[in-house]
């Protein structure tokens, strides 16, 4: 198995959204993220226009983190926005933002999460009119910046009534037909919805450029259901050369959670050498 690139989920501002392992204190986690032999640092962010770009620059340089990419599920979350809203206003608005975090992904090389700001389908609108305004929102974010690649997410019934099955989130890549525009797929989400994560993997395999991973319990893995050994030997199958980034509860604390997923990994892949960097009885502050 080759080696695995890994990341980890640090919301930039303080968010309500629960499956996050730190939040704020950038230059401290990146620090504490990096000892413990992580790659990279997935920033999930509200407002593109609050980060001081070079700072941020000066951190990932120092803690020599690269940002696979960045989340835009706090738009939704945290102020309504979404590209299925029903006013055309809030649509519009939404797209603005998600220019902005379009142009700050730019910077860093980063690709643009399309998860919870895809919204949530209200019985007035009819679902035509619905993916229209989807398919049409989702192609005027991915002309923004051709270099910047947006993933679209699908996400369990529970938080959305779109794009719940990584078949539906196939189909509608078919309809966009951008090459900037791929999937992402969760092991959280894959667990509720797909019959077999597994060949799910496997018929995204053209597309696949992100992948989040917790179990069933959204905990790290190895605390929940799912067979991981399953799904790591078909991203290995497929050629998958991305990020395994963990977005998971920060449980029991974020430190015991971030280091758990190391080492899961780790035994998983038969990789002592894996993550050069971590040992399990490495110390990191905050400890
Ligand atoms: C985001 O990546 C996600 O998985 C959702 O549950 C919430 O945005
Ligand atoms: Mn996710």
């Amino acid at each position: 198995m080759k080696q695995m690139k890994i990341s980890l989920v640090l919301s930039t501002q303080p968010a309500a959204f629960s499956a996050v392992t730190y939040r704020g204190g950038l230059a401290e986690n990146m620090n504490k993220i990096r000892q413990m032999g992580f790659h990279g640092v997935e920033l999930a962010v509200r407002d593109a226009a609050l980060l001081n770009v070079a700072d941020v620059q000066g951190m990932l340089k120092e803690n020599q983190l690269i940002v696979p990419a960045i989340g835009t599920g706090q738009l939704f979350g945290e102020e309504g926005l979404s590209l299925t809203h029903s006013d055309q206003k809030v649509r519009k608005q939404a797209i603005l933002r998600l220019r902005q975090h379009i142009v700050l992904a730019g910077k860093f090389s980063a690709m643009v999460i399309i998860g919870l700001v895809r919204g949530n389908r209200i019985p007035e609108n009819k679902s035509e009119l619905v993916e229209n305004w989807l398919i049409e929102g989702l192609k005027e974010c991915a002309t923004i910046d051709k270099a910047v690649r947006l993933v679209i997410e699908p996400i369990n019934r529970y938080e959305t009534d779109i794009l719940n099955t990584v078949h539906q989130t196939l189909q509608l890549l078919e309809q966009i037909k951008m090459d900037n525009v791929g999937l992402l797929l969760d092991t959280f989400h894959m667990n509720i919805e797909e019959s077999s994560l597994g060949e799910s993997i496997l018929n995204s395999r053209d597309r696949l450029f992100h992948f989040h991973i917790a179990d069933s319990n959204r905990w790290y893995p190895g605390a929940g259901h799912i067979n991981f050994n399953e799904i790591f030997r078909i991203l290995d199958k497929i050629g998958y050369e991305g990020f395994i980034s963990g977005e998971m509860l920060p449980l029991p604390d974020p430190d015991t959670s971030a280091r758990r997923m190391i080492e899961f990994i780790r035994a998983l892949t038969h990789k002592p050498d894996t993550f050069s960097s971590y040992s399990p009885d490495n110390k990191v502050s905050g400890d």
